[in-house]
């Protein structure tokens, strides 16, 4: 029996995990010999979305190329994962609906930490430089993040750790029968 493949879309909050969780259930999936593929900034802001910023429509965008990039990686049997923050409710259903449309499963994972958190974190200050008005248009400050209403995963990351986030998500996996 062949590996299906399907899109495993984290959003959430600067900070808030997204990432690392990511990453630490890529190791875990490739241990098990399944074939991964993770999709962030590093590779896609800096690559493909290298045109794009911080306003509505250009993360409108983001997310539609990503969506449909993530959607061709699950197609060819791989596993995707992404990690950015896509803030808009629209724009995650309509990654959603693309995927679902041509029976590809798609999984919402919500990394949900409080702003206060994520605050206290700022791993690279931008929080700091969005409050002094510096970066403008930043998520949880000066932009919105819209939380989903009905994610199949929904991970309190100010309460459980790593490892505990991935053992959620993992056992969801399992018990969907995805892995
Ligand atoms: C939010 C920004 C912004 C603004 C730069 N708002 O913590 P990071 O640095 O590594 O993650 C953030 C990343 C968000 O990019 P995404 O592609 O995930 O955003 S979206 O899905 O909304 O299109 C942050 C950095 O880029 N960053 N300026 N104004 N995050």
């Amino acid at each position: 029996l062949g590996q299906k493949g399907l899109t495993i879309w984290f959003t959430g909050l600067s900070a808030s995990g997204k990432s690392t969780i990511a990453s630490a259930l890529e190791q875990h999936l490739l241990r098990l010999g399944l074939s991964c593929y993770r999709l962030d900034g590093d590779n896609i802001r800096f690559g493909l979305n290298k045109d794009l910023g911080f306003g509505q429509k250009d993360r409108e965008e983001n997310i539609r190329r990503i969506a449909e990039v993530a959607k061709l990686f699950a197609d060819s049997t791989t596993i995707a994962l992404t990690s950015f923050i896509s803030p808009y409710i629209s724009d995650r259903d309509a990654a959603r609906k693309l995927h679902e449309d041509t029976g590809i499963p798609f999984i919402e994972i919500y990394v949900d930490a409080s702003l206060e958190i994520v605050e206290q974190r700022d791993p690279k200050g931008l929080y700091k430089k969005a409050k002094t008005g510096e970066i403008k248009n930043f998520t949880g400050i000066s932009a919105p993040y819209e939380p989903p209403p009905s994610p199949e995963i929904h991970i309190h990351t100010d309460k459980l750790n790593v490892k505990e986030s991935v053992k959620i998500i993992l056992d969801y996996l399992v018990e969907q029968k995805h892995i």
